[in-house]
Protein backbone atom coordinates (compact mmCIF):
# COMPACT_ATOMS: atom_id res chain seq x y z
CA UNK A 1 0.00 0.00 0.00
CA UNK A 2 2.70 2.58 1.05
CA UNK A 3 4.71 1.71 -2.24
CA UNK A 4 1.75 2.18 -4.43
CA UNK A 5 0.92 5.41 -2.96
CA UNK A 6 4.22 6.76 -3.46
CA UNK A 7 4.57 5.88 -6.58
CA UNK A 8 0.85 7.35 -7.75
CA UNK A 9 2.33 10.67 -5.47
CA UNK A 10 5.45 10.59 -7.41
CA UNK A 11 4.16 10.60 -10.67
CA UNK A 12 5.99 7.32 -11.60
CA UNK A 13 4.42 4.73 -14.53
CA UNK A 14 4.65 0.82 -13.51
CA UNK A 15 3.27 -1.52 -14.81
CA UNK A 16 1.13 -3.47 -12.12
CA UNK A 17 0.67 -7.29 -11.41
CA UNK A 18 -1.56 -7.96 -8.55
CA UNK A 19 -1.32 -11.12 -7.01
CA UNK A 20 -2.33 -13.52 -4.30
CA UNK A 21 0.04 -14.29 -1.67
CA UNK A 22 -1.83 -17.85 -1.22
CA UNK A 23 -0.83 -18.53 -4.46
CA UNK A 24 2.07 -16.50 -5.94
CA UNK A 25 3.27 -16.78 -9.67
CA UNK A 26 6.43 -18.40 -10.64
CA UNK A 27 7.62 -15.20 -12.33
CA UNK A 28 7.47 -13.08 -8.95
CA UNK A 29 9.51 -16.00 -7.02
CA UNK A 30 11.24 -16.08 -9.68
CA UNK A 31 12.55 -12.47 -9.32
CA UNK A 32 12.38 -12.58 -5.61
CA UNK A 33 12.38 -15.62 -3.64
CA UNK A 34 11.50 -14.47 -0.33
CA UNK A 35 8.20 -14.35 -1.57
CA UNK A 36 6.88 -10.94 -0.35
CA UNK A 37 5.20 -8.05 -1.83
CA UNK A 38 5.78 -5.65 -3.12
CA UNK A 39 8.65 -6.60 -5.84
CA UNK A 40 9.86 -4.18 -8.66
CA UNK A 41 11.81 -5.02 -11.40
CA UNK A 42 13.64 -1.50 -13.11
CA UNK A 43 13.75 -2.11 -16.86
CA UNK A 44 17.60 -2.52 -16.08
CA UNK A 45 16.26 -5.75 -14.90
CA UNK A 46 17.51 -4.60 -10.98
CA UNK A 47 14.71 -6.28 -8.24
CA UNK A 48 13.98 -4.16 -5.52
CA UNK A 49 11.59 -6.12 -2.91
CA UNK A 50 10.99 -3.69 0.19
CA UNK A 51 8.43 -0.72 0.18
CA UNK A 52 10.51 1.27 1.82
CA UNK A 53 13.48 0.74 -1.02
CA UNK A 54 10.67 1.26 -3.79
CA UNK A 55 9.84 4.22 -1.97
CA UNK A 56 13.05 5.63 -1.52
CA UNK A 57 13.58 4.74 -5.49
CA UNK A 58 10.50 6.63 -6.36
CA UNK A 59 11.01 9.68 -4.64
CA UNK A 60 14.56 10.10 -5.64
CA UNK A 61 13.60 9.50 -9.41
CA UNK A 62 10.99 12.48 -9.16
CA UNK A 63 9.50 14.08 -6.35
CA UNK A 64 6.74 16.75 -7.60
CA UNK A 65 5.31 17.32 -4.07
CA UNK A 66 8.75 17.33 -2.28
CA UNK A 67 7.66 14.31 -0.14
CA UNK A 68 11.41 13.92 0.57
CA UNK A 69 11.58 17.43 2.41
CA UNK A 70 15.22 18.51 3.16
CA UNK A 71 18.11 16.97 4.99
CA UNK A 72 16.40 17.18 8.33
CA UNK A 73 13.06 16.27 7.55
CA UNK A 74 14.96 12.69 5.76
CA UNK A 75 16.95 11.96 9.06
CA UNK A 76 13.45 12.58 10.82
CA UNK A 77 11.64 10.14 8.18
CA UNK A 78 14.29 7.88 8.52
CA UNK A 79 14.56 7.84 12.39
CA UNK A 80 10.10 7.33 12.49
CA UNK A 81 10.21 4.69 9.73
CA UNK A 82 12.94 2.51 11.70
CA UNK A 83 10.70 2.72 14.81
CA UNK A 84 7.34 1.91 12.75
CA UNK A 85 9.06 -0.83 10.73
CA UNK A 86 10.85 -2.24 13.56
CA UNK A 87 8.89 -1.49 16.72
CA UNK A 88 5.22 -0.65 15.96
CA UNK A 89 5.46 -3.16 13.53
CA UNK A 90 5.94 -5.41 16.04
CA UNK A 91 3.48 -4.81 18.46
CA UNK A 92 0.68 -4.11 15.92
CA UNK A 93 1.11 -7.52 14.73
CA UNK A 94 0.77 -9.45 17.95
CA UNK A 95 -2.07 -7.16 18.52
CA UNK A 96 -3.55 -7.98 15.36
CA UNK A 97 -2.96 -11.67 15.63
CA UNK A 98 -3.11 -12.00 19.36
CA UNK A 99 -4.60 -15.33 19.82
CA UNK A 100 -1.17 -16.13 18.64
CA UNK A 101 0.24 -14.80 21.63
CA UNK A 102 -1.33 -15.73 24.64
CA UNK A 103 1.00 -15.11 27.06
CA UNK A 104 -0.58 -11.21 27.30
CA UNK A 105 -3.89 -10.43 26.32
CA UNK A 106 -4.45 -7.72 23.42
CA UNK A 107 -4.65 -4.99 25.04
CA UNK A 108 -1.10 -5.35 26.21
CA UNK A 109 -0.36 -5.58 22.66
CA UNK A 110 -2.19 -2.65 22.03
CA UNK A 111 -0.58 -0.64 24.78
CA UNK A 112 2.62 -1.47 23.87
CA UNK A 113 1.94 -0.05 20.69
CA UNK A 114 0.26 2.99 21.72
CA UNK A 115 4.06 4.41 23.07
CA UNK A 116 4.63 5.21 18.90
CA UNK A 117 1.12 6.06 18.51
CA UNK A 118 1.56 8.72 20.89
CA UNK A 119 4.72 10.15 19.30
CA UNK A 120 2.86 10.58 16.11
CA UNK A 121 -0.07 12.37 18.45
CA UNK A 122 1.77 14.47 19.75
CA UNK A 123 3.87 15.35 16.06
CA UNK A 124 0.27 16.19 14.84
CA UNK A 125 -0.98 17.95 17.36
CA UNK A 126 1.92 20.66 16.03
CA UNK A 127 1.41 20.59 12.16
CA UNK A 128 -1.00 18.76 10.13
CA UNK A 129 1.14 16.34 8.86
CA UNK A 130 3.90 14.40 10.82
CA UNK A 131 7.07 16.79 9.82
CA UNK A 132 4.96 20.10 8.55
CA UNK A 133 2.41 20.88 6.83
CA UNK A 134 2.21 19.42 3.72
CA UNK A 135 2.47 15.07 3.79
CA UNK A 136 6.15 13.63 3.67
CA UNK A 137 7.34 9.98 2.90
CA UNK A 138 7.05 9.57 6.88
CA UNK A 139 3.17 10.03 6.50
CA UNK A 140 2.84 7.78 3.28
CA UNK A 141 5.58 5.60 5.25
CA UNK A 142 3.33 5.22 8.02
CA UNK A 143 -0.34 5.65 6.98
CA UNK A 144 -1.04 2.05 6.22
CA UNK A 145 0.29 0.46 9.35
CA UNK A 146 -1.59 3.08 11.45
CA UNK A 147 -4.59 2.21 9.34
CA UNK A 148 -4.17 -1.85 10.33
CA UNK A 149 -3.88 -0.94 13.82
CA UNK A 150 -7.07 0.93 13.57
CA UNK A 151 -9.19 -1.81 11.79
CA UNK A 152 -8.39 -4.19 14.58
CA UNK A 153 -11.15 -2.80 16.77
CA UNK A 154 -11.89 0.19 15.35
CA UNK A 155 -14.63 1.53 17.84
CA UNK A 156 -12.04 1.08 20.41
CA UNK A 157 -9.83 3.33 18.27
CA UNK A 158 -12.20 5.87 17.11
CA UNK A 159 -12.87 6.90 21.19
CA UNK A 160 -8.53 6.31 21.73
CA UNK A 161 -7.26 9.75 23.54
CA UNK A 162 -5.60 10.28 19.66
CA UNK A 163 -7.60 13.17 18.53
CA UNK A 164 -4.83 14.46 15.87
CA UNK A 165 -3.71 10.68 14.62
CA UNK A 166 -7.94 9.90 14.04
CA UNK A 167 -8.04 13.49 11.78
CA UNK A 168 -4.78 12.55 10.02
CA UNK A 169 -6.05 8.55 9.20
CA UNK A 170 -9.33 10.09 7.60
CA UNK A 171 -7.61 12.60 5.95
CA UNK A 172 -5.45 9.79 3.96
CA UNK A 173 -8.72 7.55 3.72
CA UNK A 174 -10.93 10.11 2.30
CA UNK A 175 -7.87 11.01 -0.45
CA UNK A 176 -8.27 10.64 -4.23
CA UNK A 177 -4.62 9.03 -4.13
CA UNK A 178 -5.96 6.55 -1.20
CA UNK A 179 -9.07 5.90 -2.73
CA UNK A 180 -7.03 5.31 -6.13
CA UNK A 181 -4.61 2.94 -5.02
CA UNK A 182 -7.61 0.88 -3.63
CA UNK A 183 -9.03 -0.06 -6.33
CA UNK A 184 -9.88 -4.10 -6.73
CA UNK A 185 -7.56 -5.77 -9.71
CA UNK A 186 -7.89 -9.20 -10.18
CA UNK A 187 -4.85 -11.66 -10.27
CA UNK A 188 -2.31 -10.98 -12.92
CA UNK A 189 -1.68 -14.19 -15.62
CA UNK A 190 0.73 -14.22 -18.08
CA UNK A 191 -1.69 -13.79 -21.00
CA UNK A 192 -3.37 -10.69 -19.60
CA UNK A 193 -2.58 -7.17 -20.88
CA UNK A 194 -0.32 -4.68 -19.25
CA UNK A 195 -2.01 -2.97 -16.63
CA UNK A 196 -0.65 0.24 -15.14
CA UNK A 197 -1.03 2.22 -11.56
N1 LIG B 1 9.49 -5.45 4.93
C1 LIG B 1 8.67 -5.86 3.83
C2 LIG B 1 7.45 -6.59 4.35
C3 LIG B 1 6.62 -7.08 3.24
C4 LIG B 1 5.58 -8.08 3.71
O1 LIG B 1 5.75 -8.78 4.70
N2 LIG B 1 4.49 -8.17 2.94
C5 LIG B 1 3.48 -9.14 3.25
C6 LIG B 1 2.13 -8.66 2.78
S1 LIG B 1 1.72 -7.10 3.46
C7 LIG B 1 3.79 -10.40 2.47
O2 LIG B 1 4.12 -10.31 1.30
N3 LIG B 1 3.72 -11.58 3.09
C8 LIG B 1 4.03 -12.80 2.44
C9 LIG B 1 2.99 -13.87 2.62
O3 LIG B 1 2.01 -13.63 3.37
O4 LIG B 1 3.13 -14.94 2.01
C10 LIG B 1 8.28 -4.64 2.99
O5 LIG B 1 7.87 -3.62 3.58
O6 LIG B 1 8.37 -4.72 1.78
Amino acid sequence: MRARLAIKQCDITVELREITLRNKPQEMLALSPKGTVPVLQLPDSTVIEESWDIIQWASKLNDPLNLRGNDQQIDDTNELIHRNDNEFKTHLDHYKYADRFPENPAGHYRTEAGIFLQTLEELLSKNTYLLRGTPSLADIGIFPFVRQFAHVDIQWFRQAPYPHLIQWMDGFLNSTVFNSIMNKYTPWSPQDDAIFL
